[in-house]
């Protein structure tokens, strides 16, 4: 075992080491008092814009041109090596992002959330979140508890039924629900459509609007989910939605209005243009494919 003094020449180390990478001076608390939980170190936050957008190459060969390139894009640029490896601040701010994706996929939705917009929760066949990763096929299958409560639960015929599914990121919905979902729900019923009864399904892919439709026998499906989290941006979702889906429809037969979330597709815009969204689809009686064709006159 380590005795107090160990662990303080430990932390001694440790914070000479920071002081010498240029960190601010770090602020102890409780220090040598035998007292670690109370340390607290006043570290920069790593994540910060100052720290994404600098260049870690020592002597770039035309640094207005790195420069100009950097500005163009979010991508990981002008990280620089350290021999063969990262240098430490752009792989501390990769293992960052990564763990705010891995935590994207895991995240189990907010009781209260579901609660608010009177959204009951059923589950695909998939059992575990483990299971959905693994097994896609399982997230487009209603489990036989889901379809029995859809059956006893949901208006039958609807024009529109709309859902909410955590897909890969119960982040996103919780992000963009608040705003998208009343503007779907207004703007439909403005229009005049009879909607369905809206549900939150667990562990929910996009293929699901088949197997929801073999029971409400909607004319338009269209389900609010969460996108595959990319590195650092968990709150993306999407609206798929399909013209009376089939058990064999596919993405052709459908449509997608991606990247929702405020820095992308800002939801109260994406809300009002689902929404319009479905009125073509209803006015052409098709989607994905053959909605295009159509409207390409073809
Ligand atoms: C992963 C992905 C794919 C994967 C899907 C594989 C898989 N099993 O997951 C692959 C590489 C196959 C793919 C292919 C295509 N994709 Co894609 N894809 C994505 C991505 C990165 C994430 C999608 C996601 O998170 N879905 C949610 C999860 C929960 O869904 P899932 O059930 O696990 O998987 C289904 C969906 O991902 C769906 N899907 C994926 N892409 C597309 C595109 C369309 C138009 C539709 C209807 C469905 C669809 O296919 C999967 C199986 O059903 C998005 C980017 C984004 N920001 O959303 C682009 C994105 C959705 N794809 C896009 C496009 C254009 C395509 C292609 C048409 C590209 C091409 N020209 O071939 C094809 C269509 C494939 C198809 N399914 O018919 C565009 C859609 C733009 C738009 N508004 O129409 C996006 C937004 C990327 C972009 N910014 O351009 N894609």
């Amino acid at each position: 075992m380590m005795t107090q003094q160990q662990i303080d020449a430990i932390i001694d180390a440790v914070v000479a080491e920071l002081q010498r990478q240029g960190f601010s001076p770090p602020s102890l608390v409780g220090k040598g008092a035998g007292g670690l939980g109370s340390l607290a170190l006043d570290l920069p936050d790593i994540t910060a814009s100052e720290y994404r957008t600098r260049s870690y190459i020592d002597k770039p060969l035309k640094p207005d041109v790195l420069r100009a390139l950097m500005g163009t894009t979010p991508s990981r640029m002008g990280i620089g090596h350290a021999g063969p490896r990262y240098r430490n601040i752009p792989q501390f701010i990769f293992w960052a992002d990564h763990a705010v994706t891995q935590d994207a996929l895991f995240k189990e939705i907010d009781p209260a959330l579901l609660q608010q917009f009177n959204l009951f929760e059923v589950q695909t066949q998939a059992s575990s979140r483990q299971e959905y990763l693994l097994r896609p096929d399982l997230g487009r299958k209603l489990s036989d508890a889901a379809r029995k409560t859809l059956q006893e639960k949901c208006v039958k015929q609807p024009d529109v039924q709309l859902y909410v599914a955590d897909g890969l990121s119960a982040a996103a919905i919780e992000h963009n629900l608040r705003d998208i979902f009343p503007v779907m729900q207004q703007g439909l019923q403005q229009a005049g459509l009879k909607m369905g009864t809206p549900f939150y399904v667990k562990y929910g892919r996009v293929g699901l609007l088949n197997d929801v439709n073999a029971i409400v026998d909607a004319k338009v499906v269209a389900t609010l989910i969460g996108e595959r989290p990319g590195l650092g941006r968990a709150e993306a979702a999407s609206v798929y939605l399909g013209f009376k889906p089939q058990p064999d429809s596919t993405d052709a037969d459908r449509d997608v209005v991606c990247n929702i979330f405020n820095g992308g597709t800002n939801p109260l815009e994406a809300g009002a243009y689902v929404v319009e969204y479905i009125k073509r689809t209803l006015k052409y009686q098709a989607s994905g494919i053959k909605l295009k064709l159509i409207e390409q006159g073809k």
